[in-house]
């Protein structure tokens, strides 16, 4: 039986790292959409699934897991043969590193990325009045949070160390909208140029552009 991925209708945020990490592992996989308008993702059958009626969620066989990053980490621990590691060396150390990289993403820069993509992107799209001074705060957080991130990947290929690894591509979770190309260019200041080398080369991953240019078929 193939993984089954139960997500959006749009394949976004954590869906698509999830479809992500399953195309990079060369897993085959189902991709399940719930009825979001009909509030599938809150009826019986997915809240045995998720009681938190969220998406991404996966069964495997059986066992079924939610938590975009939980899955994520699960899928390489289980199919270690498939695809590139994307986990960190076997040292306590590497170990280690990949977890205060995987800490930094998930407290430091998914929350102010998500506040920013809020006020940058999902306000003007529903019509609602941008907070010019609050937009100027977040982007002076972020961008002090980025010197940090330059830092870093001034001293090695990747946020945990010299290897891809899925702390890497949790980093994507947030980031759909924020291509360097993009409108909203906020990785894609040139007083950090290893900051814009890692982010070109994670969305440049050839099932993250095949994703975001053809959707979830062509990765599946
Ligand atoms: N922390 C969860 C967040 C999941 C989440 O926010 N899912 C959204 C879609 S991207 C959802 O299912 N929302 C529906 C709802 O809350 O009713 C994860 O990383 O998987």
């Amino acid at each position: 039986m193939v993984v089954k991925l139960y997500a959006k209708p749009s394949i976004s945020a954590g869906g698509g790292v999830v479809a992500l990490v399953l195309a990079e592992k060369r897993i085959p996989f189902e991709y399940i959409v719930l009825d979001y308008a009909g509030k599938e993702q809150k009826g019986t059958a997915h809240l045995k699934r998720n009681p938190f009626g969220q998406v991404p969620v996966v069964d495997d066989n059986g066992f079924v897991i939610y938590e975009t990053r939980a899955i994520c980490r699960y899928l390489v621990e289980k199919y270690p043969d498939h695809g590139p590691s994307l986990l960190p060396g076997p040292s306590l150390e590497e170990r280690a590193i990949f977890e205060q990289a995987a800490s930094v993403e998930v407290t430091t820069f998914f929350p102010a990325v998500t506040k920013l993509g809020w006020e940058m992107l999902g306000k003007p799209k529903r019509g609602l009045e941008v907070d010019e001074a609050a937009l100027a705060n977040m982007l002076e957080d972020f961008a002090a949070k980025m010197d940090v991130y330059e830092q870093i990947l001034r001293k090695q290929e990747y946020i945990a160390g010299n290897d891809i690894t899925l702390v890497d591509l949790f980093h994507l979770i947030s980031m759909p909208a924020f291509s360097i190309e993009g409108t909203a260019n906020i990785m894609g200041d040139e007083r950090r140029p290893n900051v814009i080398r890692w982010w070109k080369a994670v969305t440049a991953r050839p099932e993250w552009v095949n994703l975001r240019q053809h959707g979830i078929k062509s990765i599946i």
